[in-house]
């Protein structure tokens, strides 16, 4: 029964619609109740109605209220008095702050244009109005750089782009009518629990579940078989699988002619993929290999979930190309419980957000760029950086600042230094915690510690990144604020109504940049405008097809609404790929002119070629450092059950649930280390290195070393977290981030050594 039974007809509560802002796929509807003699939310839960949260929240959200009312809620805003990183401050007035902040900003446009901002954002909240929405008008008038945010899903989404044309696929609710289900480097009851009812809904029907992955999870617990894989490998495996399909006929002809584009590249690319071949670099047995493939083609309807997990490697963008041929290949596509899910967020790509994010605004700046700068550079304006090489971006190196551009396929050039363009002299961050989640933390660290270097924090807490910052700014929880989202993992919009009055002095995103942006002069009506005015303007500027139906008041009465497509939505089932061929693009001719091999392969990671070139070495060429490669191992850091990237992580109670940074580690890896189980390590590479806790266990393949994550670094053992160690090279696709294709040495503590490193490295290996 609903905990809204308990408040619904009492006049001493009022119950407030709401909806999750994290980065998840399930974008969960909530109802908060809330007293009204106090104005305090006293409960929260999952909201009833819905069809995917179905009256439930996940372990952490539950708690949502213990995080607006934490004890250490940031309430004011706040002025750096100690050195860089020492997370003193004082208190300020938001008068003081804003008219100060606007001061600094424009100081630096005047001398270095507006390109030397930064705004630095990702996941905090997934709203269309605490997210971009009011920050991108503002950093468009500016003229600011722009970000990439490559960080989570860029390389395995162009893959997928590249095979099936657009970021949709299978809805969840389908699920429940697959007879068998592929959950491939995903753990779904981490990660995506609204999925799993639907799987279990399946299983009750007879459906089996395989759980592809090198770690055995909660999720691969609870399915019928777990098939542990080396990370990286799994391109190797679909290849495999395809192989045998074909060879064994296997495949549904009539499908693959209809509706599918280079059937004929594919046969001969796959013939050499043999499952022997394919086991010697997955470690999956071959026999397994041939029957995973059968019991694939020959079960209908077979479902495959993928999610990110699998593409956080070099051939992350390949991998997920890859896999996203299966479906086609076995025509899965034309049943209810058949076809893929990576992400829905395709479904509502025809979203138009130019109101809300007013790129016009940009002209302004650029206007203004081309007055101010006669020598004007020759390279587009405004710069975009990608977010992953924050450490590069904020060195004063313009080889380095050259680096951090964006540059997504192998075409894309890399600016010379002299077309870098200018340092970056501010950063602003806000819904991201760079210090704790970001590639190469020890060059990050390095940026944020210069003493030039003007940084705006806007958060709920004084996290890691909140430590550098000049001026932390207090913003609201989402009980505090109006936000509209759109799912990633289904096809419903949510609305959020504020529940209660900001705690504190803390103010919205929304209203910080709507306050800046008044200090900076910019005069455009659009920063007048109200978060409930831009929200409903931009759910009413809404035309296509798939948003009939939706209106404010219906938003205003439900909370939630259902893009308007066919129930069940089998969007492939007779073709009609979004693709340039309109079909299922085995091969693509795009991606030959992006500079990619046009048909599916494996692409081996990052680890894996380290070790290449290392094999191929004299034993006289090798480096000091190449000499010990024989003990590295590969770093995987996937999230931890009781965090949400690192929110959550400054919890008490998920804290104490997490225990403490771990490592995961086969028996076979730790016995000649003479690591025991609970025994401090050091994890080290070239990049930097962290102090974490064995966990002996054979839930991990040998050769794979597990980080869960994202701890904050301040509550870590040495005051670093394993981002220490994650290379900030951009993945094959997308310029993605590369957290689980570290190479890695682990070596046990004892408490006297906590401080002496066996390996510096830094160098040694990005020379590689
Ligand atoms: N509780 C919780 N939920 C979350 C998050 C969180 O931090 N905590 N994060 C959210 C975010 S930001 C995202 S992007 C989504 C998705 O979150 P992701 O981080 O993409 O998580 P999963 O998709 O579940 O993928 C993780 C799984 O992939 C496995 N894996 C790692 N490398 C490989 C590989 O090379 N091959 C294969 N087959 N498997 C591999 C890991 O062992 C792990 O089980 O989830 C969201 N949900
Ligand atoms: N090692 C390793 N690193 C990873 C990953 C991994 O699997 N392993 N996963 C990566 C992935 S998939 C992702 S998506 C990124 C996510 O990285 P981030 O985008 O940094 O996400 P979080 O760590 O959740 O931090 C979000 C911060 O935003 C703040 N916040 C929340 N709501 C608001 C708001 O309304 N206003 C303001 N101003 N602040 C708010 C929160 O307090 C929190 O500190 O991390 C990446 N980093
Ligand atoms: S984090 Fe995901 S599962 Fe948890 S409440 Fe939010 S949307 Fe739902
Ligand atoms: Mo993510």
């Amino acid at each position: 029964m609903s905990r809204l039974n308990l408040y619904l007809d009492n006049p001493a509560f009022d119950v407030v619609t709401g909806a999750c802002p994290h980065d998840c796929p399930d974008t969960c509807s909530w109802q908060v109740a809330v007293d009204r003699a106090t104005g305090a939310a006293v409960d929260l839960w999952g909201h009833p109605d819905h069809p995917i949260t179905q009256g439930r929240l996940c372990g952490k959200v539950d708690r949502y209220l213990e995080r607006t009312y934490h004890k250490d809620r940031l309430t004011a805003p706040l002025r750096r008095v100690g050195s860089k990183g020492s997370g003193r401050f004082e208190r300020v007035s938001w008068e003081e702050a804003i008219a100060d902040i606007a001061r600094r900003l424009r100081a630096i446009i005047e001398e270095y244009g507006p390109e030397a901002v930064l705004p630095y954002s990702y996941s905090g909240t997934l709203g269309f109005l605490q997210g971009e929405g009011m920050a991108s008008r503002f950093f468009n008038r500016m003229g600011a750089s722009q970000l990439a945010r490559t960080i989570c899903a860029e390389a395995g989404f162009q893959g997928y782009l590249y095979t099936i044309g657009a970021a949709e696929g299978m809805l969840p609710e389908d699920f429940a009518f697959s007879r068998l289900i592929l959950i491939w480097g995903s753990n779904t009851l981490t990660s995506n629990l609204h999925l799993w009812p639907f799987i279990q809904q399946a299983r009750k029907r007879g459906a089996r579940v395989l759980v592809i992955d090198p770690a055995n999870t909660r999720t691969a617990q609870a399915s019928d078989e777990w098939i542990p894989i080396r990370p990286g490998a799994d391109a190797a495996l679909a290849l495999a699988m395809m192989h045998v399909i074909i060879s064994e006929k296997l495949y549904d002809a009539d499908y693959v002619a209809r509706y599918t584009l280079g059937f004929e590249q594919l046969v001969e690319r796959v013939q050499a993929w043999t499952p022997a071949r394919s086991a010697e670099i997955t470690g999956v047995p071959p026999e397994r290999i041939a029957a995973l493939a059968r019991e694939y083609a020959t079960t209908r309807p077979a479902s495959i979930r993928i999610n990110y997990g699998l593409q956080r490697h070099y051939g992350g963008g390949m991998a997920v190309r890859t896999i996203t041929c299966l479906p086609a290949l076995v025509g899965a596509w034309r049943e209810r419980g058949g076809g893929v899910q990576l992400s829905s967020s395709g479904l509502f790509r025809h979203l138009d957000k130019s109101g809300l994010h007013r790129p016009d605004l940009l002209e302004k700046a650029k206007a203004e760029q081309q007055k101010d700068n006669a020598g004007s550079p020759t390279r587009p304006f405004p710069r975009v950086i990608n977010m992953n090489r924050l450490g590069d971006a904020l060195s004063r190196d313009p080889e380095r600042i050259a680096r951090a551009h964006y540059h997504p396929r192998p075409i894309d050039p890399i600016p010379t230094p002299e077309e870098a363009g200018p340092p970056v002299k501010a950063l602003i961050v806000y819904n991201c915690n760079p210090a704790a989640v970001a590639p190469d933390q020890a060059a990050v660290l390095e940026g944020l510690r210069r003493e030039d270097l003007f940084t705006v924090v806007l958060e709920h807490f004084q996290t890691d990144t909140a430590d550098y910052a000049d001026y932390l700014l207090p913003a609201t929880t989402q009980l505090e604020h109006w936000d509209l989202h759109r799912a990633y993992g289904h096809a419903w919009i949510a609305l959020n109504r504020p529940a209660i009055a900001p705690v504190g002095e803390s103010l919205p995103n929304s209203e910080i940049f709507r306050r800046l942006a008044w200090a900076m002069g910019y005069d455009d009506p659009c920063f007048r405008e109200s978060d409930e005015e831009i929200l409903r303007a931009f759910v009413e500027a809404q035309t296509h097809e798939r948003f009939a139906g939706l209106t404010w008041e219906r938003l205003l009465n439900e909370g939630f609404f259902r893009l308007n497509l066919p129930e069940p939505y089998l969007p492939f089932a007779e073709g009609n790929f979004p693709t340039p061929s309109g079909k299922c693009e085995f091969f693509s001719a795009r991606m030959a002119e992006d500079g990619y091999d046009p048909l599916p392969d494996y692409t081996p990671p990052r680890w894996r070629q380290l070790h290449a070139e290392e094999a191929a070495l004299q034993p006289g060429e090798r480096s000091e450092a190449i000499a010990s490669f024989d003990g590295a191992l590969v770093c995987i850091s996937p999230p931890a059950h009781s965090f949400l990237n690192s929110t959550f992580a400054n919890s008490p109670r998920f804290l104490q649930r997490e225990e403490q940074p771990f490592l995961w580690i086969h028996p076979q890896e730790a016995r000649p280390r003479q690591i025991e189980d609970g025994a401090r390590v050091r994890v080290c590479n070239s990049y930097g290195e962290a102090t974490l806790t064995a966990r002996v266990t054979e839930a991990i393949v040998p050769g794979t070393v597990l980080a869960p994550g994202v701890w904050w670094p301040k509550f870590s053992p040495d005051g670093r977290n394993i981002n220490q160690t994650t290379p900030p090279d951009e993945a094959d696709m997308g310029a993605g981030a590369l957290f689980y294709d570290a190479t890695v040495w682990v070596e046990p503590l004892s408490p006297g050594q906590m401080d002496k490193p066996i390996l510096s490295l830094r160098g040694e290996f990005a020379k590689l």
